[in-house]
C-alpha cells in the first residue's frame, strides 16, 4: 500500500520537486510518488492525539500524513528546544509506515499569530502588528519585521536541522513554511515606514517578472495595497525556505486561502498577501525557493473547485492539494486532480478526535463519508508510482461529475474519450422499453474518472461512479476497441488479472464501486 519500508536510519535520497516539459513529479525514494494524503486537524500535533490519526490515514489507503509542528512547541521559551514532539511523530509515522508533510505553523497561520510562542504575542515592540489606516493595531504581524522573520526562521531552521539529523530516511517528504499567509480586514501594513516603502517604485525583480514599473500604485491600482503585502509576505517565507533548504533541501510550498476561482478579489475581503491564484507572478518573483503554490479548497461548487484546479496546474506551478473539505462530494475531484497531473492531494480534518469544519467539510467521518475517499485512494494505492511516473512523462485527463451532470468528454490521441454519470452498468438510463429506476448514484455528487495516454494505442483508465465511452475523434467507422484488460503494476510492468468483453464492455466502460485499474487497447483495422 505505501511506499517500502526502509531500514530504520538508512539515508535515502532527499525529496526533490522535477519539472520538465511542463509536466511535475514528486520524487521520493529515487521515484515518482503519488501522495494519497490527508490532513489531521489543527490541534492534533501532540504526541497524545497521534493514535487518533492513524487508523482514519489507514482506512482511507492514505499513504502520506499532513501535520502541523508549531512554533509555540518547538521554542516555548526562547531559545530553548523542544522536538519531543516532532521525534514521536517521526516514530509513528515509520511505525504506521506513512510519509509526513510538515506543516510550519509560526507568524502567520490563517493570517493570524495564534502558533506563536508566548514571548512573540505579547512583544510587540520587537514583532509589531501590522497598522490599519487609522493607526490602530491590526491582529496580524507585519512582514516587513526584519526581527519577527529572524525569530521565526530561527526556529524554522532548527526544525530543519532535526529533520536532517534525525530523518535521514525522509519520513517527511514536504514542508509548508506558514500556512494561509495574509492578513484579512487590513490589506497591508499602514505604519509610517510601511507607507515610506510603499511610497517607493516596485522592486526590479518585480518589474521584470510582470513587466510593470513605477510606484505600487501605478503598477497595480486598486491592488497596490495587497500585491504590496504579497511581495513582503513572499520574501519573508522564502527566506525561511532558503535558510531551510541550506540545511536540507526538501521540497517546500505555500497554501492559499482562496477568494473565488475567476475574479480579482477586492484586497480587504481577501487573505491579503497569500498565494492566491492571481498573485502567483508575484510569489514565483519573490519567493524562488517556494517550489510550488496550492489551493486549498473549500468550495462544493464543482466549476468553481475545477478552476482552481486549472489556475494553480501551470508549467512553472506544480498542482497539488494540500487542503480538501472531507465532505463527500469533495472526493471526486482527487480524479480531476490527479488528471490534471496534480502530484497530491489531501482532505482535511481527517483524524478521530471529534472535531469538524462543517460547513467547510464534512459533518461526521461515517462510513460514507471515508469510503468516498477511499476508494479512489485504494485504487491509487497499489500502484502509485507507477502512475506518478506515467503522469510525468505521458498525457493525463481527469474529470469530476460537475453538479450539473453533463458528460464531459476530451480528445486523447486518435480518440474521443467521454464520462458519463449515474447510469446503470447495463444499459442506457433512457431505455423506455423495460421499467428502470435510476442508479442510487444518479443524484449524488459522485464520479470521476483519470485517464493516461500510455502510447498511441493504449490507454490506462480509473475512477468511480462513471460510465467511460472511446468512440474514433474523426468518426471513423473502423475503429474497435481491441482489449478492456483489468489488471495492475508489478515492478513497473502491466499484469492483466482478467480481460472485460460482454456485458462489461457492451455499454460502455463502468467503473462504479471497486479499485479497478483498466488498460483499453484501441485499433483501427483494415480492410485490404
Ligand atoms: C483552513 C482550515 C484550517 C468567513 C479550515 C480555511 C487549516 C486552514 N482554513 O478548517 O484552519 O489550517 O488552512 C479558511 C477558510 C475560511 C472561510 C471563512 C469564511
Amino acid at each position: 500500500v505505501a511506499a517500502p519500508v526502509q531500514a530504520q536510519d538508512a539515508a535515502t535520497p532527499v525529496p526533490r520537486l522535477e519539472s520538465r516539459n511542463g509536466r511535475h513529479a514528486l520524487i521520493v525514494d529515487g521515484k515518482p510518488f503519488l501522495m494519497l494524503g490527508a490532513q489531521a486537524n489543527n490541534s492534533s500535533n501532540y504526541p497524545a492525539m497521534l493514535d487518533a490519526v492513524w487508523p482514519v490515514l489507514d482506512a482511507m489507503h492514505a499513504n502520506t500524513l499532513e501535520i502541523p509542528v508549531a512554533w509555540e512547541q518547538v521554542e516555548p521559551v526562547e531559545g530553548k528546544f523542544d522536538f519531543t514532539y516532532l521525534q514521536n511523530l517521526l516514530d509513528a509515522a515509520r511505525a504506521h509506515d506513512k510519509r509526513v508533510v510538515l506543516l510550519w505553523f509560526g507568524t502567520w497561520k490563517n493570517t493570524s499569530p495564534s502558533y506563536t510562542p508566548a514571548w512573540v504575542k505579547l512583544d510587540n515592540k520587537r514583532f509589531p502588528r501590522m497598522k490599519a489606516p487609522d493607526g490602530s493595531d491590526h491582529y496580524v504581524l507585519t512582514p516587513l519585521s526584519q526581527s519577527t522573520m529572524a525569530a521565526d526562521r530561527r526556529a524554522f531552521v532548527k526544525v530543519m536541522e532535526y529533520l536532517r539529523d534525525h530523518d535521514r530516511q525522509n519520513t517527511v517528504i514536504m514542508v509548508q513554511p506558514e500556512n494561509e499567509t495574509g492578513s484579512y480586514r487590513v490589506p497591508r501594513d499602514f505604519s509610517a515606514a510601511a507607507n515610506a516603502l510603499f511610497a517607493q517604485p516596485i522592486p526590479a525583480a518585480l518589474a521584470k517578472k510582470t513587466g510593470k514599473s513605477g510606484s505600487w500604485d501605478a503598477a497595480f491600482g486598486k491592488q497596490a495595497p495587497r500585491a504590496f503585502n504579497t511581495w513582503y509576505v513572499a520574501q519573508f517565507v522564502n527566506a525561511l525556505a532558503e535558510a531551510g533548504k541550506a540545511v536540507k533541501p526538501l521540497p517546500m510550498y505555500v497554501n492559499a486561502s482562496l477568494a473565488g476561482p475567476s475574479n480579482v478579489p477586492d484586497p480587504t475581503g481577501v487573505a491579503s498577501g497569500g498565494p492566491q491564484w492571481d498573485v502567483l507572478d508575484i510569489w514565483k518573483a519573490a519567493a524562488p525557493a517556494i517550489d510550488f503554490a496550492a489551493p486549498d479548497i473549500y468550495d462544493r461548487n464543482s466549476a468553481n473547485a475545477v478552476q482552481y484546479l486549472d489556475k494553480y496546474a501551470r508549467p512553472d506551478n506544480a498542482l497539488m492539494v494540500p487542503e480538501i473539505g472531507n465532505a463527500k462530494e469533495f472526493a471526486r475531484f482527487f480524479w480531476a486532480t490527479i488528471g490534471r497531473g496534480g502530484i497530491g492531494f489531501a482532505p482535511f480534518g481527517m483524524d478521530d478526535t471529534g472535531y469538524f469544519n462543517y460547513p467547510l467539510g464534512a459533518t461526521a467521518l461515517d462510513k460514507e463519508t471515508l469510503t468516498a475517499f477511499a476508494l479512489p485512494y485504494g485504487t491509487l494505492a497499489p500502484i502509485a508510482s507507477d502512475w506518478a511516473k506515467i503522469a510525468y512523462d505521458r498525457p493525463t485527463w481527469g474529470a469530476a461529475k460537475p453538479d450539473d451532470g453533463a458528460v464531459r468528454e476530451t480528445v486523447m490521441g486518435k480518440w474521443k474519450i467521454s464520462a458519463d454519470w449515474g447510469q446503470w452498468q447495463f444499459g442506457q438510463k433512457d431505455w423506455t422499453w423495460i421499467p428502470t429506476k435510476p442508479a442510487p448514484w444518479a443524484d449524488q455528487p459522485v464520479g470521476g474518472v483519470a485517464v493516461a495516454q500510455l502510447s498511441d494505442t493504449e490507454y490506462l483508465v480509473m475512477g468511480d461512479h462513471v460510465r467511460v465511452n472511446f468512440s474514433p475523434a474523426k468518426g471513423e467507422s473502423n475503429g474497435v476497441i481491441v482489449a478492456v484488460e483489468e489488471g495492475t503494476f508489478k515492478d513497473g510492468k502491466w499484469v492483466t488479472t482478467r480481460v472485460w468483453n460482454g456485458d462489461q464492455t457492451d455499454y460502455g466502460i463502468n467503473l462504479i464501486d471497486r479499485p479497478q485499474v483498466l488498460k483499453i487497447t484501441t485499433g483501427f483495422y483494415s480492410s485490404k
